[in-house]
């Protein structure tokens, strides 16, 4: 696209936006400034590199098999640096536990600092910032489906170790990149069919994790955040970590709460959930996503929900505790374009908000004007921010538009599709 063209509909942009009180390069500033966290996982179906005969457990799956994933930590790298150098401002790297870059195998209990030196290396080049998770799923003391909160204590103890293992590897990337890394743990513990006893499993995880955490860590470095999920994949029927679970533990332990998009009723909105857990959880992560009829982790889209999360964060001042984090595992289309479409519409629906004239629609509902309200609403989403958009994709030395497919395409050809 012409790069004038560009420059000069931003112009006319920021002339529409400044007669609604919106000033556009303060939107764009705060934009900039807003790093979103890209999950590495959409590169390998959530395989990681333990070893390539280990199924995917713990009721997530990844269908479909297109051509060209990622088997190494180097060719995770290579197509992560590829979908970045398309999606423009401020990325941090979301790694799991299973994507240690070891020369030998290592149980998930004895993983340290040291397997990880070389994604801190390249974080460090590349200006990006690092999040973790320990993996409490594809692994042989996972098959019974629970896993902190098993019955045996051998096995809740190995996964207690494994967590302790996990925060030191967060500390150690934010000591190193400075900036704190957000340690979410994600469970897969539940059952299939009605349990009998639903509270006994919920004290033992609510055990297991005061464990797991016990020791003080400086939170510059490192926040631990607890994920709630609604069912599974043969848990359907129940899962230890509910919602009522997580918000009360994180509310109660101090540690961050972590809303994933996909994990509750079908009409039921994270959105609406920020502001009430914002009174009681100082730090909130969030794993946007787009639920299809069930947890189906599809790419993130411009959607009503991810507009209403990123207004919701943008309206309440939450930007600096509200973290923004993808979860999304895609393998029937290309995953580095799964990656780029994911992540430029989280961020389209973050400018979009910043430049919503809050300030006015907040005066029509103090004033119980909830015609002007509704009307300026509307009004507001064909406002011109994709001109907006454009701009700071030129300013950031990303393609604009559909552009960018082209560079995906070349690089699927000469790199994804002959490995
Ligand atoms: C699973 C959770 C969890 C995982 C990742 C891989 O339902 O959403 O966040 O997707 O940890
Ligand atoms: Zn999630």
């Amino acid at each position: 696209m012409n790069k004038e063209h560009i420059t000069t509909a931003y112009q006319h942009a920021k002339g529409v936006f400044a007669e609604l009180g919106v000033d556009t390069d303060k939107a764009l500033q705060q934009l900039n400034a807003t790093p979103i966290s890209v999950h590495c996982w959409q590169g390998d179906d959530v395989k990681g590199f333990e070893s390539p005969d280990v199924a995917l457990s713990g009721g997530i799956q990844a269908t479909g098999n297109y051509p060209g994933a990622a088997t190494t930590p180097d060719q995770l790298r290579a197509d992560m640096e590829k979908a970045f150098s398309l999606i423009p401002g401020k990325k941090r790297v979301n790694l799991h536990a299973i994507y240690l870059d070891s020369d030998e195998k290592v149980e998930r209990d004895e993983i340290k600092p040291e397997h990880f030196t070389r994604w801190v290396e390249w974080a460090k080049q590349q200006g990006l910032g690092l999040d973790f998770n320990p993996t409490l799923f594809s692994h042989p003391k996972a098959d019974d489906g629970l896993t902190l909160s098993h019955p045996d204590e051998d096995i809740r103890n190995f996964w207690i170790k494994h967590v302790k293992a996990s925060r030191k590897i967060s500390e150690y990337f934010g000591r190193e990149l400075g900036s704190p890394s957000f340690m979410n743990i994600w469970i897969p513990d539940g059952m299939k069919d009605q349990p009998v006893d639903r509270l006994l499993p919920r004290q033992r995880l609510a055990d297991s994790l005061d464990k797991a955490l016990s020791e003080k860590i400086d939170p510059a470095f490192h926040k631990d955040a607890v994920e709630s999920k609604l069912f599974g994949i043969g848990a359907e029927a129940y899962t230890v970590g509910s919602n009522e679970f997580y918000l009360a533990y994180a509310a109660t332990r101090g540690t961050a709460l972590c809303l994933d998009a996909g994990h509750f009723h079908p009409t039921e909105m994270i959105s609406d959930k920020i502001s009430a857990c914002s009174i009681y959880v100082q730090d909130l992560l969030l794993h946007v996503t787009r639920p299809v009829r069930w947890d189906s982790d599809h790419v993130v889209s411009f959607d009503d929900e991810t507009q209403a999360i990123m207004r919701e964060i943008v309206r309440n001042d939450l930007l600096n505790r509200v973290a923004i984090g993808l979860d999304f595992f895609d393998a029937s289309i290309n995953r580095i374009a799964a990656w780029v479409i994911g992540t430029r519409n989280a961020q389209k629906a973050l400018l979009k908000a910043l430049l919503e004239p809050t300030a006015k629609l907040k005066a029509a509902e103090t004033t119980f004007d909830f015609t002007t309200r509704l009307a300026l609403t509307e009004e507001s989403h064909s406002l011109p921010w994709a001109a907006v958009w454009d701009y700071y994709c030129t300013q950031n030395h990303v393609p604009v538009g559909f552009d960018w497919m082209h560079d995906v395409k070349d690089y699927e050809a000469t790199v994804n599709q002959v490995r």
